[in-house]
């Protein structure tokens, strides 16, 4: 196990309930801590840009305007094998295949709006820390 930094994006599904202390205290009790937060509006462009990966999946259009609906607060979450962890924190894309104590048990509506977003793997988590935060806006 290492320090790892990741990528979470706390999605409009929950931003727009008033999750966002919930789902932060979650990462912190099981000792993800938040080294840079932004809240945020994305647009079009920036949500395109990040899912370009998904671009060719038929959910894609209606996950760009999601995401694009209301704010969101996008997160780098630090910690002993955080990529790894955020994931098991989140549980399933799926709400209703989510292990129980998950966020998304907890708290997303649907598979499409699933209250959070998080790296899937180290590599991956370089590539999108970098996507939303300057090297400066990021504080151990
Ligand atoms: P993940 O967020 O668990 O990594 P991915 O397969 O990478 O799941 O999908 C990215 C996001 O796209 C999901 O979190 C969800 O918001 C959305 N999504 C995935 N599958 C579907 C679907 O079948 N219908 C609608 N939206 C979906
Ligand atoms: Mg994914």
């Amino acid at each position: 196990m290492a320090i790892e930094t990741t990528l979470s994006i706390i999605k409009p599904d929950a931003v727009e309930r008033n999750l966002i202390g919930k789902i932060i205290s979650r990462f912190e009790e099981d000792g993800l801590r938040p080294v840079a937060i932004r809240r945020q509006h994305l647009s079009r462009a920036e949500a395109e840009g990040f899912y370009a990966v998904h671009k060719e999946r038929p959910f894609f259009g209606e996950l760009v305007e999601f995401m694009t609906r209301s704010p969101v607060v996008i997160m780098a979450l630090r910690g002993e094998d955080a990529v790894a962890k955020n994931r098991e924190i989140m549980g399933a894309t799926n709400p209703a295949q989510a292990a129980d104590g998950t966020i998304r048990k907890l708290y997303a509506n649907s598979i499409g709006e699933n209250s959070v977003h998080g790296s899937d793997s180290v590599e991956n988590a370089a590539i999108e820390v970098a996507y939303f935060f300057r090297t400066t806006e990021i504080a151990d």
